[in-house]
Parts: C-alpha cells; sequence; structure tokens
C-alpha cells in the first residue's frame, strides 16, 4: 500500500529534514542538488507500482544480496502484475493485437542483455538476463527471442487479459494513430483518447548492493496500440538504462523515441561522471530533449531517474506526474514525486 508521498522540490531544499515513518532522512546538498542520499543499499524505480516492486527487491538487498538479483526480482513484480497494462502480462497489445514486450539488464560488470519485441513471456527481464549470461550477444529480438526463450524452459503464453483485448477492440473503432505517452497532465485529455487513460509506465529499476556493486532493469509493453515491430527505448542500452559500477546508473519512461535519439541514459550517466548531482544530470538530459524538439517537447513526457555510486538520487520529467519509489533501510514504501520542466 502506498501510504505517502513526498515532493522533491528544486532549491527549497537545502538541508532540510523529511520524516518518513519515524525515521529522518536528510536530502543531501544545499547546492540546489535536490536529491536524497540514502547510502546503501538502496533501491529505486519508476512510477507508483515501483513500491512493490521495490520491495522485491529489497528482501534481496537487504540480506547482502547482489544488485542484479534485485532488479530482476524486483520488475518481475509488475510483470506478473494482471492489473498492470503496460508492463508484462496484461500489457496492452499493439494495434494488431500482439502483446510484445521490451526489456533489459545490465550489472556491474558492464554485461548486458536485451530483448525486443517479445511475445508469449510473462517475464522478458529473465529472458534478457539470460541472453546476458548464455549467449556471445546482447539482444535478441521478435521470434527468435522466444525461440530463446522457449530452448530454455520459459512457458508460451497468452498475455492478451480479457482486459488488454476488451481496450485493444475500443481503440480499434477510431484506430486513430496517436499514441500519447505518460501525460499525467490531466490538461491533456489523454482520457478521451480511447485505450489511452493508462497508455503509460515503464518499470526502470536501479539498485546499490551493500558492498557498492550497482545494476538496473528495465521492462515494457511499450505504447498500447503501437505499429507492429515497433521498439522503444526500454529494451535499448544506453536508452532506457545504462549502468557504469564507477558512476551510477540511470533508466528512463516516457516516449522512447525521443530517449533514443538523446541516448538518454548513456547522458544521465556520463552527466555524472562529469559531476553533476543525479537529479541535475537528468535535468541536463531532459533540457536536451527540448533543445531537439522544442515544440514537441511541451506535450510528451519523458523521465529519467538516476542513482549514483554514493547511493544519492534524482529524477526529472519534462511533464508533471512523474513519481518514483525508493526503498532503503529508513524507507520502504516511499514515493516521490520528482520535479518537472513543465
Ligand atoms: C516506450 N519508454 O516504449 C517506453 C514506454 C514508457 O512509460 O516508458 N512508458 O517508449
Amino acid at each position: 500500500m502506498i501510504n505517502r508521498r513526498k515532493f522533491i522540490k528544486a532549491g527549497a531544499m537545502g538541508a532540510s529534514m523529511v520524516s518518513t515513518g519515524g525515521f529522518l532522512t536528510a536530502y543531501a546538498g544545499s547546492n540546489h542538488s535536490g536529491q536524497v542520499a540514502a547510502g546503501r543499499p538502496v533501491v529505486i524505480s519508476t512510477w507508483d507500482f515501483g513500491v512493490a516492486a521495490n520491495r522485491a527487491a529489497w528482501t534481496i538487498l537487504e540480506a547482502g544480496g547482489r544488485a542484479l538479483d534485485a532488479v530482476e526480482a524486483g520488475v518481475r513484480v509488475p510483470e506478473a502484475d494482471l492489473a498492470n497494462v503496460t508492463v508484462g502480462k496484461g500489457g496492452y497489445p499493439d494495434r494488431d493485437g500482439h502483446v510484445t514486450l521490451d526489456a533489459c539488464i545490465m550489472d556491474e560488470h558492464g554485461n548486458c542483455g536485451s530483448v525486443a519485441a517479445l511475445e508469449h513471456v510473462t517475464h522478458p527481464i529473465s529472458v534478457a538476463r539470460l541472453v546476458m549470461e548464455k549467449t556471445p550477444h546482447v539482444m535478441l529480438v521478435g521470434a527468435g527471442a522466444l525461440q530463446f526463450a522457449l530452448e530454455n524452459g520459459f512457458e508460451r503464453e497468452n498475455l492478451l487479459t480479457p482486459e488488454g483485448e476488451a481496450a485493444w477492440k475500443t481503440w480499434l473503432k477510431e484506430r486513430k494513430y496517436e499514441p500519447v505517452i505518460n501525460i499525467e497532465n490531466r490538461s491533456f485529455n489523454v482520457e478521451k483518447i480511447p485505450g489511452n487513460r493508462y497508455n503509460h509506465d515503464t518499470i526502470g529499476m536501479l539498485a546499490l548492493g551493500r558492498n557498492g556493486d550497482l545494476s538496473g532493469a528495465c521492462t515494457t509493453s511499450g505504447m498500447a496500440f503501437k505499429m507492429h515491430g515497433r521498439v522503444g527505448d526500454s529494451p535499448i542500452i544506453g536508452a532506457g538504462l545504462y549502468v557504469d559500477n564507477e558512476v551510477g546508473g540511470a533508466t528512463a519512461t516516457g516516449v522512447g523515441e525521443e530517449v533514443i535519439r538523446t541516448v538518454g541514459s548513456f547522458l544521465v550517466v556520463e552527466l555524472m561522471r562529469q559531476g553533476l548531482s543525479p537529479r541535475n544530470a537528468c535535468r541536463e538530459a531532459v533540457k536536451r530533449i527540448i533543445k531537439k524538439k522544442p515544440e514537441a517537447a511541451k506535450k510528451i513526457q519523458v523521465g529519467f531517474l538516476a542513482l549514483n555510486k554514493n547511493g544519492e538520487y534524482g529524477a526529472f520529467s519534462l511533464q508533471k506526474g512523474f513519481s518514483f519509489a525508493v526503498c532503503d533501510r529508513y524507507q520502504q514504501d516511499l514515493l516521490l514525486d520528482g520535479e518537472s520542466m513543465y
């Protein structure tokens, strides 16, 4: 259960303290960094459903487990949740009625694995991990990814739920190809676009283990009612996710095309390498998107989430409403609202 939401505001933070469930957590830095130093271990992830996902990851981190195991276990929670229509089983299908999933994972050694446009498997993140661990490759797509999964013991399943099918059929009535993603700002009237009510939310998760190693995972069903074969940023290393164990990790959510164009997560990590705080690095990446497409950027959502080697984290998005969840030894179900440009 989500029982509280804290708001992070730029500049106002200073050295303020916020009470979280009886514990005090200091917001680090007075230089407008606007972020929390959680120390380690810590796990953070995108959107409200990150709270439940973090809990699963935390069980592993708390016991001294590997960050890689934690992020895989964490994102498997929304992947298996049928009520979640944007990740894993139950995800909304593409415009031809196929549920196609994208996911990637990256460990502390720079190893990574990815699957794109994978059908019939509830846990693409675990297939991505196997690609990383059992093949000399980074990415498998479509039929090849499914073949690999089935050969490795994954069960073939039907991922289209009755709700997903009903939403698709509603969308088919108008067949309007107008993918809108992650706009929580109600002024956009997203709910008036058939089927677009839940057309957002990828889980990107970053964890720092007790031993100081970082890993990340990202998984999604992508844009609802997308063209068959469309792949977003989420399975693309450097775009939807990037981890460098010397520096930190970053993950993205929102309109994947814009994240790919800016190689967003890699950019955030490189900015942190240059000394920016996680929050400021995310902000710079958001600014890069605006610079490339100033008008388009006003109407879409992209959010970045980052964690550095010290356990400091931050987020920034184009539009309001980008929530992220944090779990560390003081707070297991913290939900925060990142700052936004608009
Ligand atoms: C995509 N980035 O497929 C994903 C969708 C997403 O929050 O993140 N939604 O473009």
